[in-house]
């Protein structure tokens, strides 16, 4: 059995959607904080869980004995500003129950999410490397740092076999994103097909590294899928996604709503954390550990995503 632990959030849901495609309505058990009205996540077995809960979690996996654990489960970026406490203890032990949990009922992968937001002011901000300076000054940014360090550490110490991805800001079609700061790249599609405009709340000119959601999901799964000799990286691998402004981004959804209109709003908490991250990201050990070959860019990503949720 599979369980995808954060099952209701934007990469879980696709997750689900993609693993049970592959293995099995039955054999993948989506579970979340509370239950949802979401089709795809209702097509199979669902459990409520809740990661702070190392009780909860025990019986979760003493009932599906997975095989695999996906732990999505976490506060982003700009609620993890609203609630440092609560981000980092959800964070951190969420994580930690599960690497205990995973020793303790011989899991034999367990996949960790981890992010762009793990580098910082002082990280090189261009084609960032594998390896440089990273001083992340959001407390999801260095959530994700310490728990980059804790996933290398159970597989140096107790060869746990868990893999990670630095992802770049997610955009999807099929599920929301929730609390973080590149948000904007999705709510800007459905404002333009809704209103023909958008405010967006980071300034014209900010580059991010960003990635569709299908090629996010598929690297995923071909990480997991890659002979465990082939990875060289325990802690997070970088990947680069497409890396684009607001501004260039606008103007590729004109061209298929050439009406859409673009503003800027003043004054919005989120422009100092992407300010903080890096504008592009270097992924060379991902295409040479396990072959990583990116497919949408700008282009068809903006094409993909208005024709289907046009429908
Ligand atoms: C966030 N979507 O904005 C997440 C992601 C790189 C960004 O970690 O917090």
């Amino acid at each position: 059995k599979i369980i995808v632990i954060g099952s209701n959030g934007q990469i879980g849901t696709e997750l689900v959607m993609n693993l049970r495609a592959k293995y099995g309505n039955e054999q993948v058990v989506a579970s979340d904080i509370r239950p949802t009205d979401n089709p795809v996540i209702n097509a199979g077995p669902f459990e409520l869980v809740n990661v702070l809960d190392k009780h909860n979690m025990f019986h979760l996996f003493e009932k599906h004995q997975p095989t695999q654990i996906y732990l999505l489960a976490a506060i982003l970026s700009a609620v993890g500003e609203q609630k440092p406490k609560l981000a980092w203890d959800l964070n951190m032990n969420g994580l930690i129950h599960v690497l205990d949990l995973a020793i303790e009922f011989k899991v034999a992968k367990v996949f960790w999410p981890s992010s762009i937001a793990v580098f910082g002011p002082h990280s090189p901000r261009e084609n960032t490397p594998q390896f440089c300076i990273m001083d992340p000054n959001s407390v999801y940014g260095f959530s994700k740092l310490a728990g980059e360090r804790w996933c290398e550490y159970y597989y140096v110490k107790y060869g746990l076999d868990v893999r990670s991805i630095r992802y770049p800001g997610l955009i999807g079609w099929r599920s929301e994103p929730g609390g973080g700061t590149t948000d904007y790249a999705v709510d800007i599609f459905h404002q333009a097909l809704a209103h023909g405009k958008y405010e967006s709340f980071l300034s014209a000119d900010t580059a991010l590294p960003m990635m569709y959601m299908e090629d996010a999901i598929r690297a995923t799964i071909e990480l997991m899928e890659a002979p465990s000799y082939k990875l060289s990286i325990r802690s997070s691998y970088n990947l680069g996604g497409i890396s684009f402004t607001p501004a260039q981004l606008s103007a590729e959804i004109k061209k298929h709503l050439p009406d859409f209109e673009i503003s800027y709003a003043d004054f919005d908490p989120r422009q100092a954390i992407a300010d903080s991250w890096p504008k592009s990201i270097d992924d060379t050990f991902a295409q040479n550990d396990w072959g990583w070959k990116q497919k949408f860019d700008l282009a068809n990503m903006t094409a993909d995503m208005l024709e289907n949720l046009k429908k």
